[in-house]
Parts: C-alpha cells; sequence; structure tokens
C-alpha cells in the first residue's frame, strides 16, 4: 500500500450538495491505494447500496475498496475489506463473521497502535496528524512526531501504516517519510470543487510517492 488513501465521506460531501459517485469517478481516475466509503449520517440501506457501486467500481480498477465502520454492510457489498474505529466490534469478531474481510484499524496513540497490532490487521491508520475539521470530536493531534513513533512499531510489525488527518499537498512528502500511506477527506474537494478533484487526488498521491497508473500524466 503506497500513496493515496482517498476517503469518500458522505456527510461532507451532502453539506456540499455533491454525490458521492460523482466524486468516485474522479477519484478513481488516479488509481489510488485504496477507497473507503464513509457514510456515518446514512441509513444502511442507502449505503448499502452505494458500497455496491464503489466496491464494484474499484474491483475493476483493482483498487482495494474499504468500508467504514460496518462489516455487515462490507460483506453484503462485497468488498476487499473493512475499516474499524475503536468503538466497532473488535478485529477478532469479524474475523468470526468472515474470513474474507481485510481489516484495518484506527488508532490515536501509541498504546492503541500497539492493541491493533497485535491483531495483526492488514494496516493501521493513526492520527490526526495535524488538526482536521472533518471529523467529529477528533482526538488529540499526534504530529509528526506521533506518526514517526508510530511508524517504528509497525515497521517492526510488517503492518502498513496510513496516517490520517489535517494532511494537505504540502505536508503530504513529509509525512510519506514515515507512512506508507495518508488518507485525505478535505484535500480531495479543493475549493474549485469537483472540477478540481482528480488533480487534487494525482497531486496527493505523487507526493506520497504512489504511482500514477497507465496512460496517466502529473499534468
Ligand atoms: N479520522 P481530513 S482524522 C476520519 O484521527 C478521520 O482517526 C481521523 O479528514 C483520525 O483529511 C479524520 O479532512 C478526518 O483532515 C480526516
Amino acid at each position: 500500500m503506497r500513496g493515496l488513501y482517498a476517503i469518500i465521506d458522505y456527510d461532507f460531501l451532502a453539506k456540499r450538495g455533491i454525490a458521492p459517485l460523482e466524486q468516485l469517478e474522479r477519484l478513481l481516475v488516479v488509481r489510488p491505494a485504496a477507497l473507503q466509503l464513509r457514510a456515518k449520517g446514512a441509513g444502511a440501506r442507502e449505503a448499502l447500496e452505494l458500497a455496491r457501486v464503489m466496491a464494484a467500481a474499484c474491483r475493476a480498477r483493482q483498487v482495494p475498496f474499504f468500508m467504514n465502520d460496518r462489516p455487515d454492510l462490507a460483506v453484503l457489498a462485497e468488498s476487499s475489506g473493512v475499516h474499524l474505529g475503536q468503538q466497532d466490534l473488535p478485529a477478532r469478531e469479524v474475523r468470526r463473521l468472515t474470513p474474507r474481510l481485510r481489516i484495518g484499524l484506527s488508532t490515536h496513540c501509541l498504546e492503541e497502535v500497539e492493541q491493533a497490532l497485535a491483531e495483526a490487521p492488514d494496516y493501521v491508520a493513526f492520527g490526526p496528524v495535524f488538526p482536521t475539521s472533518s471529523k467529529r470530536n477528533p482526538e488529540p493531534v499526534v504530529g509528526l512526531a506521533g506518526l514517526e513513533q508510530a511508524a517504528r512499531l509497525c515497521r517492526q510489525a510488517r503492518v502498513p501504516l496510513v496516517a490520517i488527518g489535517g494532511i494537505e499537498e504540502a505536508t503530504a512528502a513529509e509525512v510519506a517519510r514515515h507512512a506508507d500511506a495518508a488518507a485525505f477527506i478535505s484535500a480531495l474537494l479543493p475549493p474549485g470543487g469537483l472540477a478540481q478533484v482528480t488533480a487534487a487526488a494525482q497531486g496527493l498521491h505523487l507526493a506520497l510517492g504512489g504511482q500514477l497508473s497507465e496512460g496517466e500524466s502529473a499534468s
């Protein structure tokens, strides 16, 4: 996993009157390292419908698709995996439900990183690295110094590290010195709106050391 981990945030987009599938198309052009649907404000039926479309589109591009929070929806949508927060089902319970899903675990301090690594997840997400306004009640900022410490633990365990929270193109290269990938919400929807999504995603993916897919240019 190297480069851009794109998050499509249902609530963030709804506030701006943008349909999640419109952002999806523009992100997939870049072939990010992974893509997640975060749909905290959507009902289960709507979230499932969206996840099904997204999972299929991601599969066609060979982009791993992760459903946030909900292993049941992840299975039904035939997702690659599920991203679990500290309040969601534990990884070992999800594995009892299904051994098929890849599992990403969200962490916010080194103790949580250690606990997460003990579950042998497919990746660990760690943040917020910088202040963010895209999450309600975010945990304290961990900074680049915290990220560096988390990276040491993840490297030892050979588990990919995804940095998250307040990261922008200007800080992406520095983040990539420690993390394998970085996740974004707001930087994927610049002030120019949908028209700038692909360019923003490309810039972030390249700054993180991700590779552009065949036929794409960095222009
Ligand atoms: N989780 P932006 S920070 C969804 O620290 C989320 O676990 C975080 O959005 C964590 O790129 C965050 O706009 C928000 O800051 C990421």
